[in-house]
């Protein structure tokens, strides 16, 4: 049977990117695969976070996964810090993985230069830079055989490749080399308000990044004043018009269609962000009336925890046994 893991930061308030990007695939894959979804809240602490905070988003994170249709009887859902396996097996990669393929990524120059301040490089934490390895062991550790993740993850899923082969090839077959799955529409959402920038949790204006739980009149407010351009002609040139693109990919992504066929439906911008907005409060409004459900009942969020962490343990322990094996540490005695 199909493997499928992927996981999300409780870094901040879940948006249309990632909601558009991961987890409607994670949804659909369900019931294709045996799927395993995590809230990586070890990545979330490569950046400074207060700790008050970070507890209270990493259930906000649970609770909007299950709000958007992850069934923990048909899933595995849970919290990497639950798994002690995680940060151990990525030791071992680390150990694998050469400074020079680190520098590469490309995440990492970006993050630099918003978490570094001056000094860049010096200023930010050396998790930050061996994060990507972390989220190989998050993949390696299920035996995953795909990965639904958003463009932006590309370079870390091939990183994740890399590792995997040449500990395969070092030590002997010991993981699944894993490849990615990324949407054909919505795999890169722009903010709205900085149209050449994809829409994040961390990064983004607020006015530019529309919450998976935004009420109706936010959001309609949001996609209103989305940044377009003056020539005044809806097309769909990426390069060219990026916020008119991205509200032609939004249209697609949400109400179905292709974005260069969509245009030929609008003589204006103010007709197509209407329509945008309609589109994306009819997609997003269920999820936040079960957000609602869902939050307030924390006896229930912990359950559903407690037995993810459970039936991911008993996967990841048989990998991380093997691999500790085939690199020569002794068994517990
Ligand atoms: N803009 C996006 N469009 C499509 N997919 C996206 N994803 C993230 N942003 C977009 C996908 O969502 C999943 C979870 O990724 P994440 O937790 O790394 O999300 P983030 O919003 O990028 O959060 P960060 O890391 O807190 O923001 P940055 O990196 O800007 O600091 C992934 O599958 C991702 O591809």
């Amino acid at each position: 049977v199909t493997r499928v893991l992927s996981g999300v930061q409780p870094s901040g308030e879940m948006h249309l990117g990632n909601y558009l990007g991961a987890f409607r695939s994670w949804v659909a894959e369900q019931d294709q695969a045996d799927a395993f979804y995590c809230v990586v809240d070890l990545h979330a602490l490569t950046v400074p976070q207060d700790p008050e905070a970070l507890r209270r988003r990493t259930l906000e994170a649970v609770a909007c996964l299950l709000a958007v249709g992850l069934d923990p009887a048909r899933c595995t859902l849970f919290l990497q810090s639950q798994v002690p396996e995680h940060p151990r097996l990525a030791w071992l990669l680390e150990c694998q993985a050469a400074f020079g393929e680190l520098r590469r990524m490309t995440q990492f120059k970006d993050k630099v230069g918003r978490h570094g301040g001056e000094g860049a490089e010096a200023g930010v934490s050396v998790g930050l830079f061996t994060y990507p390895v972390l989220m190989a062991a998050d993949i390696l550790l299920y035996q995953a055989d795909r990965v639904p993740v958003g463009d932006d993850q590309r370079q870390h899923l091939e990183l994740a490749r890399d590792l995997a082969e040449r500990f395969n090839h070092r030590f002997g077959p010991t993981f699944t080399v894993p490849e990615a799955a990324v949407p054909p529409v919505g795999a890169r959402v722009m903010d709205l308000q900085e149209p050449t920038r994809k829409m994040s949790k961390s990064a983004a204006s607020p006015q530019g990044t529309v919450l998976v739980v935004d009420p109706p009149e936010v959001l309609r407010r949001k996609v209103r004043r989305a940044v377009t351009d003056s020539d005044g002609e809806v097309r769909y040139d990426p390069a060219r018009k990026p916020g008119v693109s991205n509200l032609l990919e939004l249209l697609a992504a949400s109400a179905g269609g292709d974005p260069t066929t969509l245009a030929g439906q609008f003589s204006s911008y103010g007709a197509l962000k209407e329509a945008v907005a309609d589109a994306l409060v009819a997609l997003l409004e269920p999820i936040r009336d079960r957000y609602a459900t869902v939050l307030a009942d924390p006896g229930e969020l912990e359950r559903v925890l407690a037995k993810g962490a459970a039936q991911a343990r008993e996967v990841a322990s048989a990998t991380y046994d093997l691999a500790a094996e085939r690199v020569g540490l002794l068994p517990p005695s």
